[in-house]
């Protein structure tokens, strides 16, 4: 049995000082890397960040299956991670960071244990077009399963735009993400588990499942719809999504250092 809590600090630290970290040499379970997501956020929590919701992971079909996965991977959001629409994030504080196009859904109502996806979506109080910023702490974005499991999924920042009616089919909404006005990747919410209530579904099996079921107010970030993309200073970014709007984000600009003369 490894030491949970000695793996915990080693990610909270490579977090908190976006610091990259080799991937762990010990051999842990997936419950064990659970474990260690879960006393890692525990340390967030102990310096004031609150839970806010949760952020599904691997929600592709292929994704799922290049990985031999047989379930999603999750993980949890604060409100630290929280970033304004249309606000500015420091490069600086991440490690590698990339975006992913998504839809979040805002709950309205409790959603425990299995639901199917009419009560699924009974629950919500909105849906909203939203950016995930994802930030392995492994060096070279490079991690097993219980790797990434373990750095809560590789959760960091996300933004979330307007929220909309939660009544809109989902099923086919077409996505652009753009970085600096030139498209970069554009999709379908179809690629999230063929309809992103289905994420939403098993976000409320999985959260009940680890004893923290989904309350009125949470967020749950429902997947990536396309690859994510590489992020640097200075840009911004904007993703449109058909029928639910738009969200966006600057990064600030590489700091004028002074030479010495
Ligand atoms: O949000 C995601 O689907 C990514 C989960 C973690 C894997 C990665 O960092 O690419
Ligand atoms: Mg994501």
């Amino acid at each position: 049995m490894s030491d949970i809590s000695a793996l915990a600090q080693r990610l909270d630290d490579a977090a908190r000082t976006a610091t990259g970290v080799p991937q762990l040499e010990e051999t842990i379970s997936v419950e064990e890397a659970y474990a260690v997501q879960a006393q890692s956020m525990q340390l967030r929590y102990d310096r004031g960040e609150r839970r806010i919701g949760l952020k599904m992971g691997m929600t592709s079909r292929a994704k799922m299956a290049q990985m031999g996965l047989e379930d999603l991977i999750w993980g949890r959001l604060t409100d630290a991670m929280l970033v304004e629409d249309g606000g500015k994030i420091n490069f600086n504080g991440f490690v590698h960071p990339r975006v992913e196009p998504e839809i979040a859904f805002l709950l309205g109502a409790p959603l425990g244990g299995s639901v199917t996806p009419m009560a699924a979506r009974a629950a919500l109080a909105g849906v909203a077009p939203a950016l995930e910023i994802i930030d392995s702490r492994y060096h070279n974005f490079k991690f097993s399963l219980t790797d990434v499991i373990a750095d809560n999924s590789s959760s960091s920042a996300f933004v979330t735009g307007p929220w909309a009616d939660p009544s809109i089919d989902l099923a086919n909404l077409g996505f652009i993400l753009n970085i600096d006005g030139v498209a970069r990747q554009i999709g379908s919410s179809a690629a999230i588990l063929g309809n992103p209530i289905r994420s939403l579904v098993a976000a409320a099996r999985l959260a009940a499942a680890a004893g923290e079921p989904l309350q009125a107010g949470d967020v749950v970030m429902a997947g990536g719809a396309t690859a994510a993309e590489a992020l640097a200073p200075g840009q911004h970014v904007c993703l449109e999504v058909q029928k639910l709007g738009r969200v966006e984000f600057h990064i600030q600009p590489k700091e004028n250092v002074c030479l010495e003369k």
